[in-house]
């Protein structure tokens, strides 16, 4: 007998709702669950295709260790685990405990019961050497939000419902569903407000998918959004648009940013962003103009040099204009528990000297070491690296540093790896441990939880037992922590915490359960300052002190820029529907001819200047690294950028037989790497607008 197991997927923000046929406790097909309260049916083909990942043949599904020659052997879980336990053990006695790492991958995020377990492990091991995404993805928001409102968890979300202008920078809804947003089909919910006779612009340096769809495009160079937002609000305050009232009784330092935005007018900024004086006049017009204005931002903000300070100057966007908490502006989505405001969560960082210069002290699990030290601190000369474990993160090719990483990962004494597949890092790891997918899983979506459009809550059940002899990764960490004498999590009632959040909404955990779903309904408004706000003094703080820290390099960057050269060419990235970061890459319905690689995309002006036809073989050069890559002409790209798709050089990824076979090229080689290469404010690394050559291969 087949049954219809309601779940919800969690490879990407909007948690669509699926349904999975079991039979005799075999996962079958999955659809879009249509009565899904939230999701209404909304799910793209990456969702459906989980199920591929389920019964892939080249999944883990048994721990194994490396032999010298290089080969697997099968272990059962408790030699595994002893094995790594004693090895654990012997690299804090013998070097201390900061000698043991770990890197937690995007996955992580979508799974409730990691995440306290993984940072517990480490914590009670008693290294501060836990590397996260978070310095790939988003750091940046998190250092700003802390900083303007006192906490990394409020990022005020676009009024989809309402506004009558939005700015989407950086951002492709189309092909990526959203990120700091989560909205079940992005597209069509973009869609009403163009219905309604708003306006939705993208600003990008690419005329993205989404901008074809809908809305306009305003093309800008990369790296230079900070400068752009700073015009903006120039221009805006120069027009009399910003809102005094609301600056007066719930700002402060507004005369600081008044300072900051007077020195980036328009007419001093266009020639770096390339966006025209009249361009930013008749968008500050516009903004002073619309009845609830608001603004998102994403990967493209975040990844410049100063993601910082371009959040920061979004958030003073909405904030000082008045649009903050205000219909059709941006507001705060309240999600399945409430905060008490004035909490003070956003004292001062500290900074401290190192020898990779000056670095914020981590704060984990938010503030990671950057993930782009990973490989200075293995060779550091007071404590290296010796133990590393990597779990639900494929650092080898997802970020940059290829090169000095498989010479570094290599030298460990210990790299556990647990992943679903034996992904190109994993090819290193002496032990692989298999963990559970999403269909074998309890789970909610605690990921979105204030960043929804539609506040809710989602439970699942796991849909079918494990195969095999995966493992939540929970239960993997528990076990190793035993083994260690560590004093583990209780096991009792995993959902305690969750259980408890709850409550402060009114709602109840065996409700959930039951339901499926709870639908906390829209939006309020009216209560940020008094309630929401988390600064201790209960102002918003329009120009955090130790921002200026970064002032000097974002003028000294300024002036490079100013003289670059009319030739230079600049890499960005571009995510395409096939692949989820360097994962999805073993699903061979994602690798049809046309999908099978990564070219190098370009402007066709450019090509004509350098003599490059399409599909010509080319070797793209900077000081970090060289790559070779087939030429695509895309007259969608601004002239003077580059753009290829992440994820991808899956050459020596043995364990992915269908990504072997289609392996593509890792433009991440191309990526500063070391100290230098990312935000001092949020250690988030530099990863757009990356300056590189090209020369015929
Ligand atoms: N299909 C698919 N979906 C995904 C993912 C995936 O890999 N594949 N990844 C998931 C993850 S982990 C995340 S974090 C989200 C990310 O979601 P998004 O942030 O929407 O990711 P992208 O589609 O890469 O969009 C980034 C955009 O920034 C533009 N850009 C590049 N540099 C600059 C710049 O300097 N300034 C400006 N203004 N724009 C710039 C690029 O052209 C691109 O369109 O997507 C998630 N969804
Ligand atoms: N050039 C460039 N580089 C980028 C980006 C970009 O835009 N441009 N985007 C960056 C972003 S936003 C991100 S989030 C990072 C992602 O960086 P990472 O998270 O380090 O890399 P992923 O490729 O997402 O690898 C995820 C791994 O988790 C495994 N996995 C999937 N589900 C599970 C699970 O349930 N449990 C376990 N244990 N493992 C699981 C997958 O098999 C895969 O090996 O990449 C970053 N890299
Ligand atoms: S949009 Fe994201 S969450 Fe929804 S089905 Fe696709 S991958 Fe899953
Ligand atoms: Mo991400």
């Amino acid at each position: 007998m087949t049954n219809e197991v309601k779940t919800f997927c969690r490879i990407c923000e909007p948690a669509c709702g699926l349904i999975a046929e079991v039979s005799e406790g075999v996962l079958g097909k999955v659809k879009p669950d249509r009565t899904h309260p939230i999701t209404q049916g909304y799910a793209c083909h990456k969702g459906l295709y989980a199920a591929h990942i389920h019964r892939d043949p080249d999944r883990l599904n048994y721990p194994q260790r490396r032999a010298a020659d290089g080969s697997y052997t099968r272990l059962d879980w408790d030699t595994a685990t002893s094995e790594i336990a004693g090895k654990l053990a012997a690299v804090k006695a013998t070097y201390g405990a900061n000698a043991i790492a770990g890197y937690l991958g995007n996955p992580g995020e979508y799974n409730a019961l990691l995440s306290e377990a993984w940072y517990g492990f480490f914590n009670q091991l008693g290294t501060d050497r836990v590397f996260n995404v978070n310095t790939q993805d988003c750091g940046n928001k998190f250092a700003a939000s802390e900083a303007v409102y006192g906490s990394v968890t409020i990022h005020p979300l676009p009024d989809f419902a309402r506004t009558e202008l939005l700015l989407v920078i950086g951002e492709n809804p189309k092909v990526s569903q959203m990120s700091f947003a989560s909205v079940p089909d992005p597209m069509a919910t973009l869609k009403t407000i163009e219905a309604r006779g708003g306006r939705v612009v993208f600003v990008n340096p690419r005329r993205i998918e989404s901008a074809k769809t809908l809305g306009e495009w305003l093309p800008i160079k990369p790296d230079t959004d900070v400068y752009f937002l700073a015009s903006l609000l120039c221009e805006i305050e120069r027009r009399g648009g910003f809102d005094e009232a609301v600056l007066a009784a719930h700002g402060k330092q507004a005369g600081a940013l008044r300072g900051f935005i007077k020195r980036y007018p328009a007419a001093r900024t266009a020639p770096v962003t390339g966006i025209s004086t009249a361009t930013v006049e008749a968008l500050a017009q516009a903004w002073c103009d619309a009845n609830g204005a608001s603004v998102h931002v994403s990967t493209g903000v975040n990844m410049g040099r100063q993601g910082t300070l371009a959040y920061w100057l979004v958030q003073m966007l909405s904030f000082a204009t008045g649009n903050l908490d205000k219909p059709g502006g941006n507001v705060l989505s309240v999600g399945f528990y409430t905060r008490r405001a004035r909490a003070g969560r956003g004292a001062a960082p500290e900074f401290a000297p190192t020898p990779y210069g000056d670095l914020r002290k981590p704060r984990l699990p938010i503030f990671p070491w950057p993930g782009n030290l990973l490989t200075d601190f293995m060779a550091d000369v007071d404590i290296p690296i010796r133990a590393l474990i990597v779990c639900a993160g494929n650092p080898v090719l997802a970020m940059g540093g290829e090169a000095r990483l498989r010479e570094s990962l290599p030298r460990l004494e210990l790299l556990v790896v647990i992943d679903l597949y034996r992904n190109a890092t994993g090819e290193y790891a002496h032990y692989l441990l298999p963990a559970t997918d999403q269909f074998e899983r309890e789970d909610i979506n605690a990921l979105s939880t204030g960043l929804q459009a539609h506040p809710n809550l989602q439970y699942t059940p796991a849909v079918v037992p494990p195969r095999y002899e995966r493992r939540h990764e929970r239960e993997i960490l528990q076990a190793l922590g035993a083994a260690l004498g560590l004093v583990t999590m209780p096991n009792e009632d995993p959902w305690g915490k969750v259980r408890h959040m709850l409550k402060s909404r009114g709602a109840d955990f065996d409700e959930l359960k039951r339901r499926g779903a709870l639908d906390f309904g829209g939006h309020t408004f009216g209560k940020f300052y008094a309630e929401q706000l988390q600064t201790e003094d209960g102002k918003v703080d329009c120009c955090p002190a130790h921002f200026t820290r970064a002032f000097a390099a974002l003028e000294e960057q300024f002036a490079r820029l100013e003289s670059a050269g009319a030739d230079c060419l600049k890499l960005i990235n571009l995510r395409t529907p096939r692949m989820m970061n360097s994962w999805l890459a073993n699903v061979p319905e994602l690798k049809t001819k046309t999908h099978a690689s990564n070219p190098l995309h370009m402007n066709p002006e450019d090509a004509q200047r350098r003599n490059v036809q399409d599909g010509q073989r080319v070797r793209v050069q900077n000081e970090f690294g060289e790559i070779e890559a087939s030429v695509k002409l895309d007259q969608d790209l601004m002239t003077g950028v580059v753009a290829m798709s992440h994820g991808w050089g899956q050459q020596q990824t043995s364990g992915m037989r269908i990504a072997q076979q289609s392996p593509g090229v890792n433009c991440n080689r191309l990526l500063p790497v070391g100290p230098g290469s990312f935000d001092p404010l949020s250690g988030q690394a530099h990863m757009t607008g990356i300056e590189v050559a090209i020369n015929g291969a």
